[in-house]
C-alpha cells in the first residue's frame, strides 16, 4: 500500500475503529481531521454519499463505512490471525458483536456526551477543535442541539439519565458475564469483536458517569485495556 488517509472526526469511535484495525495491521497511515465546519460546507457529503466518517483513502480509492472499511483491510491486508474468524458461527458472533456496538452502545456515547448537561460543552468543544476559532466560537453552542436531535429521532434522546445509566449497568453486567473465563468476546483470540465493543466502551468512559459505571467492573477494564485504543497520555 502506497498511501492511506484516514478522513475522520476525530472523536467518533467508528474512527476509532478504522484507526485500531490500521494500527493492528502495522499499516501507515495520514489522518485528516475534520471539523463542524468541514461537515457543513458539505466536505463530507462529497467524500462519502452518507455523509458520515469514517472515510478511508486507499491508494487513491475512497471507502465509507467502519465495518466495511475493515472487512476491506482484512481482504486486503490478511493477518496470520485474522480478526474476522474463518469459522462461520465465529464469524456470525463477530457480525452480531459488532452491530450491538455500533447500534446500541453508540447512541448510549452519544447520550452521555451531549444528553448531560455538564459534559456537553466540553464534547462540543471536542466536535470543533478542527475548525478554525471563528468558526468554533459560532458552532460551539449549536452541536449540543443538533446531536440532541439526532438522539432524540433515534428513541434514546427521550429517556431520563437513569435510564440511560439502567441499561448502561445492564449492557456491562451482561458483558460481564460473556467474559466469565475468558479472554475474548469469540473464540481465542482478539477479534473485530472485541475491537468495535472496545471502542465504543472507552468512548463512554470517557465520560464521568461512563466512567463510574464502569467501575464496578474490573474484569471488563482488564478486557478494555487489551482489546481497545492504547491511551495516547
Ligand atoms: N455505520 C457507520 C456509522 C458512522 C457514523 O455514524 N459516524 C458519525 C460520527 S460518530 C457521523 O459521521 N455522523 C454524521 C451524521 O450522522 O451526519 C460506520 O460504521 O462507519
Amino acid at each position: 500500500m502506497n498511501n492511506a488517509v484516514l478522513y475522520q472526526y476525530e472523536i467518533s469511535p467508528f474512527c476509532a475503529k478504522v484507526r485500531r484495525v490500521l494500527q493492528l495491521k502495522g499499516l501507515d497511515y495520514q489522518v485528516h481531521n475534520i471539523g463542524a465546519l468541514g461537515s457543513q460546507l458539505g466536505e463530507v457529503r462529497r467524500l462519502s454519499p452518507q455523509g458520515k466518517l469514517p472515510v478511508l483513502e486507499l491508494d487513491g480509492e475512497r471507502m465509507a463505512d467502519s465495518s466495511l472499511i475493515v472487512r476491506e483491510l482484512e481482504r486486503r491486508f490478511p493477518a496470520v490471525v485474522p480478526l474476522i474468524p474463518d469459522d462461520e458461527q465465529q464469524r456470525a458472533q463477530v457480525h452480531l458483536w459488532e452491530d450491538w456496538a455500533d447500534e446500541s452502545l453508540y447512541f448510549l456515547e452519544v447520550y452521555l456526551r451531549f444528553a448531560v448537561k455538564e459534559n456537553r460543552g466540553y464534547w462540543a468543544g471536542r466536535v470543533c477543535a478542527a475548525d478554525p476559532a471563528w468558526f468554533a466560537a459560532i458552532a460551539r453552542p449549536i452541536v449540543p442541539a443538533t446531536m440532541m436531535k439526532q438522539l432524540k429521532a433515534q428513541g434514546m434522546g427521550r429517556k431520563s439519565l437513569a435510564q440511560v445509566l439502567a441499561e448502561l449497568d445492564q449492557h456491562l453486567q451482561m458483558l460481564n458475564a460473556l467474559l466469565y473465563g475468558r479472554d475474548w468476546l469469540v473464540g481465542e483470540q482478539l477479534t473485530l469483536a472485541d475491537i468495535a465493543v472496545a471502542v465504543q466502551l472507552q468512548a463512554i468512559a470517557a465520560t464521568p458517569q461512563g466512567q463510574k459505571a464502569l467501575q464496578g467492573y474490573p474484569q471488563i477494564q482488564l478486557w478494555l485495556a487489551r482489546s481497545g485504543e492504547p491511551a495516547t497520555e
